[in-house]
């Protein structure tokens, strides 16, 4: 038979081991860099809502963006947010609801691994000062949750980029994760904050994503190593046969 010749040939048994542990690892690749983002270009959050993302990799099933239910949808061109920030402060904010909502959902059987969370926004006019907070469903929707915190007194400033290579719970993500940018000013001022529109995407999130091994690949895997390892086994015991017969 050619299986059991294969299988009898200690340099076969040796390559077959090889293909069994490159497909395991084949089997967990994983994929770097712009992994979903927004453009808001063309759009506004009175108009869509929630906003689906226009960059998507194939490995995950899902990315909106959303107002909080204290926030009324803006219709300003090429934006996306709204008015009714007006609390004056991050725990005012979180009970009423002041926020703009990012959520994305894995593919069955992918994790989610998160390296940054980039974002470009203003308010309708100039407030000393506007604070931002990012919190997340997977750390906590309390002040204690905080992941980046964030204060401005013009209407437009940069870009701005969170780390989140060193949020231990964000490096394993299996299921949907949303994260909320809450909004607030120290006094009187304005209540509209807004994703806006500069070239290319306005909000977008950088990280991996790994398939996740079925158990049944696991006990395929093991199963193929251990048919592998037969010609060695074999091998083993004639010599100890013979051995012993001595
Ligand atoms: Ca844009």
């Amino acid at each position: 038979m050619i299986t059991s010749r294969i299988f009898s040939s200690p340099q076969s048994a040796l390559g077959l081991r090889r293909i069994v542990f490159s497909v395991a690892l084949g089997g967990a690749a994983v994929l770097h860099g712009q992994i979903v983002a927004w453009n808001v270009s063309g759009t506004n959050a009175a108009a869509s809502r929630p906003l689906a993302a226009t960059l998507l990799d194939s490995a995950l099933a899902g990315g909106t963006l959303n107002v909080g239910s204290g926030v009324t949808a803006s219709s300003a061109a090429n934006t996306f947010g709204g008015s009714g920030f007006d609390q004056t402060s991050l725990a005012g904010a979180m009970s009423a609801g002041d926020f703009l909502s990012v959520t994305i959902t894995p593919l069955p059987d992918h994790a989610l691994a998160l390296t940054s969370l980039t974002m470009l926004f203003g308010v309708s006019s100039a407030v000393t000062d506007f604070h931002l907070t990012l919190a997340s469903n997977v750390t906590d929707f309390t002040p204690g949750g905080s992941l980046w915190d964030f204060a401005f007194g013009n209407t437009l400033p940069a870009a701005q980029t969170v780390d989140l290579t060193g949020i231990a719970s964000l490096q394993s993500i299996d299921s949907a994760i949303e994260f909320r940018i809450y909004g607030w000013r120290d006094g009187p001022g304005t209540t509209t904050f807004r994703f806006r529109d500069n070239a290319g995407a306005d909000l977008s999130l950088a990280g991996s994503i790994s398939v996740i091994p079925e158990p049944e690949a696991y006990a395929i895997s093991i199963g193929l190593i251990l048919l592998g390892m037969t010609p060695l086994t074999q091998r083993l015991l004639r010599r100890t046969g013979k051995e012993s017969r001595r």
